[in-house]
């Protein structure tokens, strides 16, 4: 298991990993092979409900591979929440501005880097260290902000300065339909926006990752440190296909 997940993250290694959306631990027991370095349980937009996430992150830890949850929003409840269920840090999607970057520091922090509660929770050993994890939580809780709109794009180096933000991630899904809403004589393409948020984090020395919805094309990402190709759901649907075609063929 990697030591320290935020320090591999901000030291820009080379990290791939996998989406979970399948609400079920059985799913990480799956996904988290020696195969992947991390998982991220997607809460944003699967039916991730708190009490099932945590016991998605216990088998994170059975196998040894680091977890980080994509939560719904900035706000501090669902932060706080796989924090304290122990998520090793969060993703948290949609972050436009330098206000919604710093929205986010603040609930995964605790005092005085930010304000995220301190209570006696799986993340806190049910507080036999909360003193000391709450002491030390800053050096190990990874915060990872998305930036999928074209408003997002054009405040990428902003986003990206806020202390406490350990990487930026691209959701190129997102990012491609936020596109469609400029008029056409503006619109970059896909590639070049995505290029524009790589270039503003690496001119702030901020690590930067994209999602891939598989590995056909992982050679054109290799600037790119932290990789997340494919959801557990996809994998199935993938294999499900090419076993039918090498039925038909
Ligand atoms: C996107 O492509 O919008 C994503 O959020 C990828 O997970
Ligand atoms: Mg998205």
């Amino acid at each position: 298991m990697l030591k320290n997940l935020k320090e591999a993250v901000r030291n820009r290694d080379r990290l791939v990993g996998c989406f979970v959306s399948i609400p079920h631990p059985a799913a990480v027991e799956a996904c988290a092979t020696d195969d992947v370095d991390l998982v991220c349980l997607d809460a944003e937009h699967a039916s991730i409900g708190r009490e099932t996430m945590e016991h998605m992150l216990r088998a994170a830890e059975c196998r040894h591979v680091p977890a980080l949850v994509r939560v719904p929003g900035a706000t501090s409840g669902w932060i706080g929440w796989a924090l304290d269920a122990g998520a090793q840090g969060v993703v948290v999607p949609h972050v436009e501005t330098e206000d919604d970057a710093r929205q986010a520091v603040s609930a995964a922090y605790y005092a005085p880097r930010g304000q995220r509660g301190v209570g006696i929770s799986r993340g806190s050993s049910y507080g036999a260290q909360l003193r000391t994890i709450a002491e030390h939580a800053h050096e190990r809780t990874c915060v990872v902000v998305q930036i999928e709109t074209f408003a997002g794009v054009r405040n990428a180096a902003r986003i990206a300065s806020v202390p406490g933000i350990d990487a930026v991630f691209i959701g190129p899904f997102d990012l491609a339909q936020s596109l469609l809403a400029l008029p056409e004589s503006e619109r970059p393409s896909l590639d070049e926006a995505i290029a524009s948020i790589k270039e503003a984090c690496d001119a702030v020395g901020c690590s930067v990752g994209i999602f891939r919805p598989d590995d056909s094309d992982r050679h054109k990402w290799s600037g790119y440190p932290l990789l997340i190709v494919g959801t557990d759901v996809t994998f199935l649907q993938m294999g499900i296909r090419s076993s039918r075609s090498a039925q038909h063929a």
